[in-house]
């Protein structure tokens, strides 16, 4: 069922409007700047964009639209983390180079999915 079949091109997985913030860079704590990120899981990365919404429509063109970042997901650590934040359905993702990021939605099934949805690629590539 794989769109895949030579597998050349990266499986997208998920895609999908979230709140991200950054929140340490190799281990250094960093402050806090919340924003709107489209954010898409292929492969094995995640994949950061600015939000299309908050750019001028002259400025969005899905065709060169440049990551913002990517993080890959191999050895990463997903946590939930309403702890560390005032916000609700907040989890925290944390990669093997000791950057983390929150990752938040106000709709609770939504960011469940996504929890599950990455933690599975996590699990995935530790059977590699
Ligand atoms: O964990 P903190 O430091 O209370 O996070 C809040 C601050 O980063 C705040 O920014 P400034 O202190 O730079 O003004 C943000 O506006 C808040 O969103 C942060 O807290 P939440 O609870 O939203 O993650």
């Amino acid at each position: 069922s794989s769109p895949d079949s030579d597998g050349c091109t990266p499986e997208l997985e998920k895609a999908g409007l979230l709140n991200k913030t950054k929140i340490a860079e190799g281990g250094r704590k960093l402050r806090k700047n919340w924003s709107p990120s489209w954010v898409v899981l292929v492969g094995n990365s995640l994949v950061f964009f600015k939000d299309p919404k908050s750019q001028t429509p002259s400025s969005w063109k899905p065709g060169n639209s440049r990551p913002e970042s990517s993080v890959d997901l191999r050895g990463a650590k997903l946590h939930w983390a309403n702890d560390l934040s005032s916000k609700k359905n907040v989890f925290r993702l944390r990669t093997v180079t000791g950057n983390e990021f929150l990752l938040q939605s106000e709709t609770n099934s939504l960011i469940k999915e996504w929890y599950i949805t990455i933690q599975s690629v996590i699990d995935r590539l530790d059977r590699e």
